[in-house]
């Protein structure tokens, strides 16, 4: 691996003492929450609070002039739910709506891990919002922080009846590796438990987690082939359904994916997740909670760049990782089943499922719903709420899909969305319909350059270039962060700007159309001229010489332009 990291330091990371003292994740939230001479909390109750779905933000735009003015920073609070699958209910879109309106920045954001984000929420709103979001029958718990995530799943789960098994196993895990912390119901909801939840009574513990939870974040992803809208290889436990004869019979179990690295900095790197097996379905919850445990137990605990799975496995070897998680197990994994991902994209438009119902995806722009001149996503998505039958469920490339809707309800629905302005779908450009951009500024304090308020500029120059060689239906998969973690998944792009400085960016080429691949850097730190200056020829040699349906990436790849890819840096494929 790029500049591996082969020792652990032996000083124990401050954090790690933080979460240890903090009582099960209570620290010094509530009286923070309760000082009033300031807006924010202090650093480490901070730290803390990312457990409870919550980051402490302040607005990078009012930054100088707010110093300049001798004031404290504009601190408001981002807010994530736990959504497991991305599926919402028409009565939890409702409050999310008013919850958007009344305490946030009067806009919904659709993460590419298909829940939502609220932002600009001050701190004494935090509690009623999360107390509205519970009353919604919905948590923010472990939406962030040292803990297994939102566990992710193809959206579109009532395709066939697989895919609502599928979907259901994903819920099931989400479930059963949340926390276990009483002191969410404590400090949000005054001690009272979620509706479903069980969390125990009596004696408090952490019986998977432990004190000081894992080293770093653990991300679980479900893809159902031929589908890999979650980029399944780009989490640390990625579980690809194997359907045959229209029946769920397991799992290909993939480990060690991952997006984040710093910018000169070797020993930080993306990871595409190995795949280390198959698990029928009964066995899946086994694993899942066994790799965990080797990760809490082997994870680097002492350098937080280096705690995440992909290294744990550089370090300590795939197979050792394998034979570890067996012995836990007491079972050993089959061999891997036949599967094949065609693309990571969404369908938009209206799809039929098996039972004849309707489900119609939306391209939602960096996955905000805000009510902007014509486009009123926010208002639309109320209205669509308002009368819709069946649920909404987000996907991970920031979209949204109108779900289980009856045939004689598309007109409605259809009407809805064109006079909000949702219905662009039908209209855009391939790329645009194949871009995702990070959060970036102004509220996210890792950005280094602009990502979701640059795509609607840097967009059109793009769409000129490809228009001039006849490309505009080309579907190319376009990613803009603005640092290198990576959160829109940008080495995945076939196209991708990392950035490193304002209006300055990392331009990457040659991943695939798949999330099977990741891409190179092609051109480092440079500006907008320079990337659309680079872009414009290689958009005319794809035009001139591409094969068939070969993807952009790819035909950088053959046509010499990349030199071809370490095969680390490329997904083992077992074709079906
Ligand atoms: Fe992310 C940190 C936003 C998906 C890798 N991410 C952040 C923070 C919280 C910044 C911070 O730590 O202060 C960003 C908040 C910005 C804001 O103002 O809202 C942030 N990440 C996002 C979201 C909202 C991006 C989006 O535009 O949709 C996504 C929320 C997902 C969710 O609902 O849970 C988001 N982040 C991702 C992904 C993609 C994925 O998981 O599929 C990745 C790459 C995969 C991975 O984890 O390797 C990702 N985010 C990171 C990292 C780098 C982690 C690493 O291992 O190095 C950080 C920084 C960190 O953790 O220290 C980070
Ligand atoms: Fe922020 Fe960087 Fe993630 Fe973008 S990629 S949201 S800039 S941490």
């Amino acid at each position: 691996m790029p500049g591996m990291c082969t020792e652990m330091s032996t000083t124990v990371s401050d954090f790690e003492q933080v979460k240890a003292d903090s009582r099960f994740l209570r620290g010094g939230i509530v009286e923070g929450l309760a000082d009033p001479v300031t807006g924010a909390i202090s650093d480490n109750d901070g730290k803390l609070l990312k457990f409870h779905g919550s980051y402490q933000q302040d607005d990078r735009d009012l930054r100088d002039e707010r110093r300049r003015q001798k004031l404290e920073p504009a601190y408001a609070f981002m807010l994530r739910a736990r959504l497991p699958g991305g599926v919402v209910t028409p009565a939890q879109w409702l409050v999310f709506d008013r919850i958007a309106r009344e305490y946030a920045n009067g806009s919904l954001r659709i993460t590419t891990r298909q829940t939502f984000q609220w932002h600009g929420i001050i701190k004494r709103k935090l509690k009623p919002t999360i107390a509205a979001i519970h009353q919604a029958l919905a948590t923010t718990i472990a939406a962030c922080g040292d803990v297994v995530r939102n566990v992710v799943s193809t959206a579109n789960p009532v395709e066939s009846p697989a895919h609502a098994i599928t979907y259901a196993w994903a819920a099931k895990l989400s479930e059963e590796l949340a926390p276990k912390t009483h002191a969410y119901h404590e400090i949000w909801l005054d001690g009272e438990q979620l509706v479903g939840e069980q969390a125990p009574r009596g004696e408090e513990g952490e019986p998977l987690y432990g004190t000081t939870y894992l080293p770093r974040k653990f991300k679980i992803g479900v893809a159902i082939p031929p589908l890999n809208d979650v980029d399944v290889f780009a989490q640390d436990l990625g579980l690809i359904a194997i359907i045959e004869h229209g029946q769920l019979v397991g799992f290909n179990v993939a480990i060690g994916g991952g997006m984040g690295a710093t910018h000169n900095d070797a020993s930080t790197y993306p990871r595409l997740a190995d795949v280390i097996g198959f698990v029928p379905p009964e066995q899946v919850s086994a694993v899942a909670e066994a790799a965990v445990s080797v990760q809490r137990d082997w994870g680097d605990r002492h350098e937080r760049k280096h705690a995440r799975l992909k290294y744990t496995l550089d370090r300590r070897g795939v197979d050792a990782f394998v034979a570890e998680l067996e012995s836990r197990l007491g079972f050993a994994l089959q061999p891997a089943r036949p599967y094949r991902f065609d693309h990571n994209g969404d369908r938009y438009g209206w799809v039929e499922g098996h039972d004849g119902r309707w489900h119609l995806t939306l391209h939602i722009e960096s996955g905000r719903l805000a009510d902007v001149g014509e486009r009123r996503g926010l208002t639309g998505l109320r209205e669509l709420a308002k009368v819709h039958t069946g649920d909404f469920r987000l996907t991970c490339n920031q979209n949204l899909i109108v779900a289980d809707v009856e045939t004689a309800d598309r007109a409605r629905i259809d009407a809805i969305v064109e006079a909000h302005g949702l219905d662009g779908y039908r209209r855009q450009s391939a790329i645009r319909r194949h871009a995702v951009a990070c959060v970036a500024l102004p509220t996210c304090g890792l950005a280094m350059a602009e990502s979701e308020r640059y795509l609607p500029q840097l967009l059109p120059r793009l769409e000129a270039a490809l228009e001039r060689h006849g490309l505009s239906d080309a579907p190319i998969l376009l990613r803009l962060s603005g640092c290198p973690n990576g959160c829109s998944r940008p080495y995945l792009g076939e196209i991708a700007l990392v950035g490193r400085g304002p209006g300055r960016y990392d331009l990457r080429l040659g991943a695939d159309f798949s999330g099977q691949r990741l891409n190179q850097v092609y051109r480092e730190n440079v500006d907008e001229a320079t990337i659309l200056d680079t872009l414009d020829p290689l958009f005319a040699r794809y035009a001139a010489e591409r094969a068939q349906d070969e993807g952009f990436g790819d035909f950088l790849l053959r046509a010499g332009v990349l030199a071809p890819p370490p095969t680390r840096s490329t997904a083992a494929t077992v074709l079906a």
